[in-house]
């Protein structure tokens, strides 16, 4: 028998005021658009494919003090409500809309978007939340995007990654334009509620960047507890662990055999598979799109 569920199985993409979007999702929108911010409230912004869930998983171990046990009371994205996300009742794992969800989190709470800064419910900054947004090098996010559009099957066939780069490049992918993203919220990186940071940064160097959140949200922890967020979110920690790596959705909605959500968790991969000329084909979109800006990406560390 046919449920709801069905079909959002590779469904084609709507679009939200002219950005690609799940369909399924865009029925929540207006919930969305009037969602009521708390002033203490901390967004985590990104493009997909980003870091989003290694972002939350450190911050969820700030918020937690490093109890490491507290961070497996349950799944990432309960513990970080993904804000427009919304499927058809029917699942088999059944979980309320992102915003229904958040209505139930108590304060202080963890918000997850992908939503670029131009759709951004306006209670966000209304109330003064502040927001840390991560960004990625594109050629590794398509590619890591190319797995997930496999896996996850609430997104169209990706078909060839020749194909998908087209996709990506046009900005027909799920949110649209990488460009238009990243840059902005770029535009908005000296404003004091904004977090800029990079997914290669956090590679290089992980203590740095967890301080520098610290700092940001105004907090203080011992060495011993950075040391311990940095070992639980490590890559391997984190794809071990059920809290973190997804494996607890259904394989109808993710299937993990086709790729795992927390896939490989370098920088460069893209090496490993852009040809010589999809790279140059590349290189020269991202100067023509990325003309006029001061926001540099490490392309591998
Ligand atoms: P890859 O597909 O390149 O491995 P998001 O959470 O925004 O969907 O991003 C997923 C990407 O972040 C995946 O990239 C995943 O492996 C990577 N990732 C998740 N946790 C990580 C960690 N602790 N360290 C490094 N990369 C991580
Ligand atoms: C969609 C995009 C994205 O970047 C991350 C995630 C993680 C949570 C996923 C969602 C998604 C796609 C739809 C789901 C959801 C968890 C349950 C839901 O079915 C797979």
């Amino acid at each position: 028998m046919a449920t709801e569920k069905d079909a959002v199985i590779r469904e084609e993409l709507g679009s939200l005021h002219g950005m690609p979007f799940h369909k399924s999702f865009m029925e929540g929108w207006p919930q969305v658009e009037a969602f009521q911010a708390r002033p203490d409230d901390l967004l985590i912004a990104t493009y997909p494919k980003s870091g989003t869930t290694w972002l939350s998983e450190i911050l969820d171990m700030i918020y937690h003090d490093g109890d490491v046990e507290k961070c497996r009371r349950d799944v990432i994205y309960n513990r970080v409500p993904f804000l427009e996300m919304k499927v058809p009742g029917m699942l088999s794992a059944p979980r309320p809309a992102g915003v229904e969800q958040l209505e139930k989190t108590p304060s202080p709470r963890l918000v997850k978007t992908h939503l670029p800064i131009h759709l951004l419910p306006t209670s966000f900054q209304d109330k003064g939340c502040k927001v840390i947004y991560m960004a990625r090098n594109p050629k590794d996010v398509v590619i890591s995007y190319y797995y997930f559009y496999q896996m996850a099957k609430l997104h169209p066939d990706p078909g060839t990654l020749a194909e998908f780069l087209e996709t990506f490049l046009a900005g027909k992918a799920a949110y649209g334009s990488w460009y238009e993203h990243v840059r902005g919220w770029w535009d908005k990186r000296q404003e004091k509620w904004l977090l800029y940071l990079f997914y290669e940064d956090m590679k290089k160097d992980p203590q740095r960047e967890v301080r520098k959140i610290l700092q940001f949200l105004g907090r203080e922890v011992s060495e011993g507890t950075v040391a311990r967020i940095l070992h639980h979110t490590s890559f391997q920690e984190m794809k071990k662990n059920p809290a973190a790596n997804y494996e607890t959705i259904p394989t109808s909605m993710m299937d993990h055999n086709l790729s795992p959500f927390l896939r490989k968790g370098i920088s460069g991969d893209w090496k490993n598979h852009f040809t010589v000329a999809q790279n140059e084909r590349f290189d020269e979109h991202y100067r023509q799109h990325m003309a006029g800006s001061d926001l540099v990406f490490q392309m591998e560390v």
